[in-house]
């Protein structure tokens, strides 16, 4: 079922997402959701929170070289958690929860990270690239956070002041 994203904002996005304990049809159904609801709106990543659900659950599925999204090289991810991390990198991000805006950001360039699979099983990786970016991302949300809370104070104000043009428009 395609569900409706949050966005900002939307105070349920600043809540801190539980860790998931129970790897059943519920978790299941969630994911589901989940990347239907991703691919309606063109997402590359997607938290459990845009779509209202407090749990530390999030979906990533990059393009390839050539711009296609393929379902098979989607990845999800249940508890995760960043064991290490390298050097930085900046990437100009967008999120479904914050339309239209896109800002760059600094990152770690480099993760080691741990994470669960829809069965519960733990995987240990490194990232790199881009999916080491919206694993950071997406992770973020599970803590309540948005990438233009990252944002310099200068940038964030012009941020804020375009957001509340766009608003005006969208009426
Ligand atoms: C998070 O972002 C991310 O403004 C996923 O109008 C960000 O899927 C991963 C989107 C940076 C890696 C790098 C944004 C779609 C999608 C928009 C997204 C929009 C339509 C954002
Ligand atoms: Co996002």
């Amino acid at each position: 079922m395609i569900r409706e994203i949050l966005v900002y904002p939307n105070k349920k996005l600043k809540k801190i997402s539980k860790e998931v304990e129970e790897f059943d049809e519920s978790l299941h159904s969630l994911l589901e959701d989940m990347k239907e609801t991703m691919y309606a709106n063109e997402g590359i990543g997607l938290a459990a929170i845009q779509i209202g659900v407090p749990k530390r659950v999030l979906i990533i599925n990059l393009t390839d070289e050539d711009g296609n999204q393929n379902p098979d090289d989607l990845v999800e991810i249940i508890n995760p958690e960043i064991i290490e991390a390298d050097g930085k990198t900046i990437y100009q991000e967008g999120c479904l929860s914050v339309p239209s805006i896109y800002e760059e950001v600094e990152r770690f360039e480099k993760i080691k990270v741990k994470y669960q699979d829809r069965f519960g099983k733990v995987v240990e990786e490194k990232l790199d690239g881009l999916m080491s970016i919206a694993f950071q991302h997406e992770s973020d949300h599970l803590n309540g956070k948005l990438f233009i809370e990252k944002l310099s104070y200068l940038k964030r104000k012009k941020f804020e002041k375009e957001w509340k043009k766009k608003l005006k428009e969208r009426k």
